[in-house]
């Protein structure tokens, strides 16, 4: 019998669509298929606008040929290269141009395939050097409420959204967590809020309870994306830093979506000058063409594990697709997009005119706080019935109208490519204005 794959009817029942109401979106999709510039066209050839860069990460916009002509020439050279014990020039070409664009002595890279393994990686290095350095007594990480990890056993468990927690009982132990930086008193802050740095002085609290011995990491996100998208309070991640630094515990920033320009700058760490320990990356990196992710660490980190006699292996950690040759060749024809179109200076650029865009939204009905950083932000709205109902109908109105936009509960996120032209903003704040009187 062949076994060769016979023609099926194209229904969409097999696929088991990730974070989606997958029986609600199988009676009434919302298909995508084609992409250029900072445009989605549905199949029926309706435009959409992109107005949050794919999931965060399409950052030099949609279908560049720079990145298509260098993953083709590579897929042709070398599809393909083991990373263990052996490597390939473009990885470590890669990695030498990420360490000269990091700040301070963060200047090693580690590859991944997503920010979710790129958590991992995080946790299990810190981990790691504290062993390495006679400090295995440190095992316990700090989160923080409402951040968002990825979806790792390790993410979901210093990360702080609930419902990504509550229905998978088996987590790391040893992890508390920070209280979220989200305060009613900043309400429609514009950049980052003026209350909340003394927030970060719970990190003494859970010292005090557990003792710093015991403690390997903190790990937030500079600026949280995923739950409505929450600027640091002034001083707030200075703080935490000098915390870390008085206890010994490694500060990790999870950078996946602050990463490669969105704030205005390389990095987080660049914009408030706080270098962390370890950063974690992955979506921008490689403009979501090939999946990419990867952990950046800090010279003594790195130094801290290059131990032992020199035919031991360092870490006993990597993926099979660690520096895809594929991602490698993308990633760094991004770079030289980044850097030619100085699109980080760009999103420093367009921000204040972005900033005065979504600000000029507050007033429409049931909006009751806006938040903007760099080229992006986040809309709560009042809730309408049960968490997420007013936001959903945002978001499929905003479809609707031709404007993409993300939800997380009764919160909006936008955070459009970077490449995008004022006029197209004004067109994101238009929709966005509509659909929020639609479904009022
Ligand atoms: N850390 C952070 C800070 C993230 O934002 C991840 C880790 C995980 O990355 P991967 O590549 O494993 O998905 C993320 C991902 C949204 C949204 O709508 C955000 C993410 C992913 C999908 C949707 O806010 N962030
Ligand atoms: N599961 C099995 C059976 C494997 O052999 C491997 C890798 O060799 C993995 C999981 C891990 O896959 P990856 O390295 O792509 O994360």
């Amino acid at each position: 019998m062949s076994s060769s794959p016979k023609p099926v009817a194209n229904n969409l029942d097999a696929f088991f669509m990730p974070f989606t109401a997958n029986r609600q979106f199988k009676k009434n999709p919302r298909m995508l298929a084609k992409a250029k510039g900072v445009h989605y066209w549905t199949p029926e050839g309706r435009k959409i606008i992109d107005g949050t860069a794919g999931l965060w990460c399409v950052n030099a916009g949609h279908g560049r040929e720079e990145i298509k002509a260098a993953i083709l020439k590579q897929l042709d050279e070398m599809d393909y290269a083991p990373s263990f014990q052996m490597g390939h020039p473009k990885a470590f070409e890669l990695a030498a141009r990420h360490a000269a664009l990091l700040p301070g002595d963060l200047n090693h890279a580690f590859y991944c395939n997503s920010g979710s393994e790129a958590v991992d990686s995080a946790l299990k290095i810190a981990l790691a050097y504290h062993r390495a350095n006679g400090q295995g007594t440190r095992t316990r990480f700090i989160g923080r409420e409402r951040g968002y990890h990825g979806v790792g056993f390790g993410g979901i468990s210093v990360g702080g959204m609930v419902n990504n927690r509550k229905w998978f009982g088996a987590m790391l132990p040893g992890v508390d967590h920070l209280p979220h930086t989200h305060l009613a008193s900043n309400a429609f802050s514009k950049g980052q809020p003026e209350h909340g740095a003394e927030l970060a002085d719970a990190l003494e609290g859970i010292v005090g309870l557990h003792d710093a011995s015991n403690i390997a990491a903190v790990i937030v996100e500079p600026c949280a994306g995923s739950t409505g998208y929450l600027p640091p309070p002034k001083g707030y991640l200075q703080r935490l830093r000098q915390i870390c630094d008085k206890h010994g515990i490694l500060l990790i920033f999870d950078e996946v979506i602050t990463g490669f320009g969105r704030l205005g700058a390389s990095f987080a760490a660049e914009k408030f000058g706080v270098i962390p320990d370890l950063m974690t990356v992955a979506k921008g990196i490689s403009n979501a063409t090939v999946p990419m992710g990867g952990v950046f660490v800090r010279k003594p980190v790195y130094e801290g594990l290059m131990q032992g006699p020199e035919s031991a292996l360092e870490l006993f950690h990597g993926y099979t697709y660690s520096a895809h040759p594929l991602a490698c060749a993308a990633a760094s024809a991004v770079l030289d997009i980044y850097r030619d179109e100085q699109l980080f200076e760009r999103s420093a650029e367009l921000s204040p005119y972005w900033e005065q865009g979504i600000h000029s939204l507050k007033g429409l009905p049931n909006v009751v706080d806006i938040r903007n950083l760099g080229l992006a932000g986040g809309i709560d709205l009042a809730p309408s019935g049960p968490v997420g109902t007013r936001g959903f109908a945002a978001f499929t109105k905003a479809f609707e109208l031709g404007l993409m936009i993300r939800q997380s509960g009764d919160a909006i996120a936008m955070s459009p490519p970077l490449v995008i032209e004022k006029a197209q903003i004004d067109e994101i704040i238009d929709i966005t204005a509509r659909t929020i009187k639609a479904i009022a």
